[in-house]
């Protein structure tokens, strides 16, 4: 399919690409298998101007948008989702900064996060509430010029490797998520550590670690926007970054595909390559086509996202519900294709099996997104009616 992607994307495509094969592809399986942070290949992405991309020029970045960091997600999962998700939870991270953020703010957080020199993560999911993220607990209680900020955050990507935070906390916890605010957090700041670094099915070249927050003080000039805010805050943010995460689908089904192809054109039974048996045919079809009907989706809602839009979260969840529900078919089919082989650990396939399954979970289940989608469409209808 032919997207008639800018020069400059296309560009992008092909510097991850190059990283993946030269960086990634010869040590994703040594990554997996030993839970281990990929510290290099950031430091090789931040050599390549990567996480300049979603950050405006004014702020040192390149200001090169959504579907930019979509091709560049997609590109760096086709070959590893761990490594990927690492270099894409910092735009999540810096999502709440550059959204709701004040010139300030940006000026002086931004453009470390541009030139790689520190990593960012976004902090809202706790031990009870992950779903129902208005549930949450931990508290930043105004104490003069800060905000005493206590609670546990969960599963947070990149925690304990990131320098900057932004933790979604109750500023007045009786008002429930209307009480909520977002702030900024820095690795250091007294009374902040780190809890259990989980031990993951996928995606385990990315940490993903608990936040802990003992009566740490948070300077008040680290509120972004106002009090009260944090879950508007946070709700965009997930409504900008689930077309990222619906970008790293498409890639691990692509690199699904890839190998399941090759394999099929080299591996005989009954006397033939197997891709010329109908049944492999017929699944290789259906992958692909699955595939691009969920890249094709992923580039509109970017393009829709760089174009202005101000309302996306039903087509951001329907592109996240799609892509990863595709993933999980493609890389359970490419593990069928290779059969005996597909299960075992020499090949790359069982990984990308392992890696997609958090597609459909994190940055929202797709049971949330599907509520999304439901309450956008009841919403549209109602004001139709009117
Ligand atoms: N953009 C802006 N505002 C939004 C919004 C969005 N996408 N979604 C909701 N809001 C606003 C609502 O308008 C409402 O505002 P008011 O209080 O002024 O009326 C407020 O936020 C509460 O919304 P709602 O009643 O829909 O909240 P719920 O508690 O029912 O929860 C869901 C909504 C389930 C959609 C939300 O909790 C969610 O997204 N959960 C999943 C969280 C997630 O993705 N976690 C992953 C971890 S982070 S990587």
């Amino acid at each position: 399919m032919h997207y008639h992607l800018p020069e400059d994307i296309l560009a992008i495509r092909d510097l991850c690409a190059d990283i993946g094969r030269k960086h990634i592809r010869p040590v994703r399986e040594e990554l997996d298998r030993e839970n281990r942070f990929p510290t290099e290949i950031m430091k090789v992405l931040a050599d390549s101007d990567m996480f300049r991309i979603y950050i405006p020029e004014a702020y040192g970045g390149l200001g090169l948008g959504a579907l930019a960091l979509c091709i560049a997600a997609e590109e760096l999962s086709r070959v590893c989702a761990g490594v990927a998700t690492t270099y894409a939870a910092n735009a999540l991270g810096a999502m709440p900064i550059l959204l709701s953020g004040s010139e300030e703010q940006k000026k002086r957080f931004l453009p470390d996060l541009a030139d790689g020199r520190k990593l960012a993560a976004f902090a809202l999911t706790e031990p009870d509430a992950g779903s129902d993220a208005g549930g949450i607990r931990t508290k930043a209680i105004r104490d003069g010029d800060h905000y005493i900020l206590n609670g546990t955050k969960q599963w947070i990507t990149n925690g304990g490797e990131a320098k900057i935070y932004t933790v979604i906390a109750l500023t007045d916890p009786d008002r429930g998520p209307r009480g909520a605010s977002a702030l900024i957090v820095e690795d250091g700041t007294p009374g902040f550590s780190y809890g259990k670094k989980e031990d993951k099915m996928g995606i385990r070249a990315s940490a993903t670690r608990e936040l802990i927050f003992e009566d740490c003080r948070v300077p008040a000039e680290n509120l972004i926007g106002r009090e009260g805010t944090g879950f508007m805050v946070a709700m965009k943010t997930l409504d900008n970054s689930r077309p990222g995460v619906a970008a790293q689908a498409v890639g691990i089904a692509q690199g699904a595909l890839d190998e399941a192809m090759i394999y099929a054109s080299q591996r005989r039974q009954f006397g033939q390559r197997i891709d010329s048996f109908q049944g492999i045919q017929f699944m290789l079809a259906d992958m692909a086509t699955q595939i691009e009907a969920a890249r094709a989706l992923v580039y509109c809602v970017a393009r829709m996202i760089d174009g202005g839009a101000k309302k996306f979260e039903k087509e951001a969840a329907m592109a996240k519900v799609f892509a990863s529900d595709t993933a999980m078919r493609v890389t359970t089919d490419a593990v069928q294709i290779l059969g005996g082989y597909g299960y075992m650990k020499e090949y790359p396939v069982e990984k990308m099996m392992r890696d997609a399954k958090i597609t459909q979970i994190y940055e929202g289940t797709n049971q949330i997104q599907r509520n999304v989608i439901a309450s956008a469409l009841i919403r549209e209808t109602a004001s139709r009616e009117k």
